[in-house]
């Protein structure tokens, strides 16, 4: 068979156009690719949801590849291992409740898993702003992640979502916009994002989960987005909290989206 370049890019471009397109309208668009944005997805996906993830990185991921302080290893807790499991991540006993996990293995799993249940991905795209009606979040404006770091001035383009997920770690991006528009008008106890606290694993692995919630009608918060909105402590390398936030939040949205 003889290549031709032009029927390649003709593919590439069209593949592209099609999923960004069907892309427009969407039932839940989850910003970052991290351990809490994945699960939800896969979840969402697997339900059914018309639901896309924008990650502002080349890859998906997040802080999971690096383990703790780049020891390629993650540890979860008894509650939260059989998420990886479902989706065949080995998980190797270390007594007491916990399991560790290589994290190269559980990251490049989990972001199989979430693709290939229907999630779609935008890789290299970061969510700038949100779009906002009558007091709702109701859409995310998304722009090339090169974009935003040469700081070419150039329009980005907007896309509706009937839910949105921050799960964009402990920068909690999309929180923040929110916040600016919406000065104390967040269901935090101030009514602003309360920050995180300092690092308690037991504590924080909790409160994750309790703290994964709406923040404002249209937007729920995942993963560590959800302590750093809600006040709750960092946790360090243990992961179980952040696989256990996605899967509550996309059982959330999918009771809320009539499922
Ligand atoms: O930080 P991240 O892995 O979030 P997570 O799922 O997990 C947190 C843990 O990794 C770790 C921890 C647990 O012990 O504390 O930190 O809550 O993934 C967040 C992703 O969001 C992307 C970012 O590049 C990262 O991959 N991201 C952040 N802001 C944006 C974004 C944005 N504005 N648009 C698109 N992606």
């Amino acid at each position: 068979m003889e290549l031709d370049e032009r029927r390649i890019s003709r593919v590439i471009i069209e593949r592209f156009m099609e999923k960004l397109l069907d892309s427009v309208d969407l039932d839940v668009a989850i910003v970052g690719g991290g351990p809490a944005g994945l699960v939800a997805g896969r979840d969402l996906a697997m339900r059914g949801a018309k639901v896309a993830m924008f990650e502002r990185k080349l890859s998906l991921g997040g802080g999971m590849w690096g383990g703790g302080m780049m020891f390629n290893e993650i540890v979860v807790q008894e509650e939260a291992k059989g998420i990886l499991e479902e989706v065949g991540v080995r998980t190797v006993p270390q007594g007491d409740g916990y399991f560790s996990a290589d994290s190269v293995e559980a990251v490049s799993t989990l972001i199989s898993a979430a693709t290939r249940a229907g999630l779609r991905v935008f890789n290299c795209v970061t969510a700038e702003d949100v779009v906002m009606r009558e007091d709702r979040v109701i859409g995310l404006v998304i722009t090339w992640t090169p974009v935003e770091m040469s700081g070419l001035h150039v329009d980005p383009l907007a896309i509706r979502s009937r839910f949105v997920i921050d799960a964009t770690g402990h920068d909690i991006n999309v929180v923040r916009v929110v916040e600016r528009k919406v000065p104390g008008r967040l269901f935090t106890p101030t009514g602003v994002a309360e920050g995180e606290k300092s690092l308690w694993c037991h504590r924080a692995e909790q409160l994750t989960l309790e703290n994964t919630r709406e923040v404002f009608p249209g937007l729920y918060v995942a993963g560590m987005s959800a302590n750093a909105t809600f006040g709750g402590p960092r946790m360090g390398p243990i992961f179980g909290g952040m696989l256990l936030s996605g899967r509550k939040a996309a059982s959330m949205i999918w009771e809320a989206l009539g499922g």
